[in-house]
């Protein structure tokens, strides 16, 4: 064979390894930079934060049902194409109304979406649900307004210093114990924002005048990008923060190092 002038010699070994590598390739911007455990949480990871450990299997599942679902609706598409082509220029036969078929494209969307609506309610009612005081260990206070976050440290008490308050031109950092339940209550002082850590898989919005409530704990060290997810004007894609998941005696350690200047100030 020649190619520009020049003789290649084809190997059908090399070809063959080549071949092989095809579906490799094309596989390679799924894998690049994703963790085995996000692969197999189809793009979340387990155990990242409580509502993590309630939320991936229906996410999983519903992805399964979708992809099951999608399968079967190719195989319906392809099965006519192959197997029913035109074979005479006879007109086909013309029917209509077939009952069982349309009773069954009915039913089984309808349990497909019962199914995951019983699934869903009752993961929602296991992460919204607000434990007793005694059992939180931190309550954070989270505003969102035009265009950034303010993060209040309750536990470090009333000082000034203990609330973060963010721009958009420099984000805030929201800063967490590992391991200990959080109750975050939420507020927005102009218009409705949306607090959304996706590695969490938690959004609650913030509404003006109204109080939201979310609790979960954080349970891998590392940060991780936050933002706001409903759209609250020209900056809105400005809202963004970093939640960063320190050792329960770091987070001590932030919260008396926020008030130490402003005690050694007002004493
Ligand atoms: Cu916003």
């Amino acid at each position: 064979m020649r190619l520009l002038g020049q003789k290649v010699i084809l190997n059908p070994m090399r070809m063959a390894h080549r071949k092989s590598l095809i579906p490799l390739l094309a596989l390679s911007p799924l894998l690049a930079g994703c963790a085995q455990s996000e692969v197999s949480g189809l793009g979340f990871e387990e155990g990242i934060s409580s509502v993590n450990d309630q939320s991936l299997s229906l996410w999983q599942g519903a992805w399964i049902t979708a992809g099951v679902v999608g399968l079967i609706t190719l195989i319906l598409i392809l099965w006519p194409v192959f197997f029913h082509r035109k074979k005479d220029e006879s007109f086909p036969k013309q029917t209509q109304y077939n009952i069982p078929v349309e009773v069954a494209y009915t039913v089984i969307p309808l349990i497909i979406v019962a199914v995951l609506f019983y699934f869903t309610v009752q993961r929602e009612s296991k992460i919204v649900k607000i434990s007793p005081d005694a059992q939180v260990s931190h309550f954070i206070d989270v505003v969102g307004f035009q265009w950034s976050w303010q993060f209040k440290h309750r536990s470090a008490g009333e000082y000034k210093s203990a609330t973060i308050t963010g721009t958009p031109a420099q984000p805030p950092t929201l800063v967490l114990p590992q391991g200990e339940r959080v109750r975050f209550t939420l507020d927005a002082n102009d218009v409705v924002h949306g607090f959304w850590i996706p590695a969490f898989m938690i959004q609650m919005q913030n509404l003006p005048g109204v109080t939201n409530q979310l609790e979960f704990t954080a349970n891998k060290l590392g940060t991780y990008p936050g933002r706001c997810n409903i759209l609250c004007g020209r900056n809105h894609a400005q809202m963004l923060f970093s939640v960063k998941v320190v050792t329960k005696a770091e987070y001590q350690k932030y919260l008396e190092d926020l008030v130490a200047e402003e005690k050694a100030v007002t004493s």
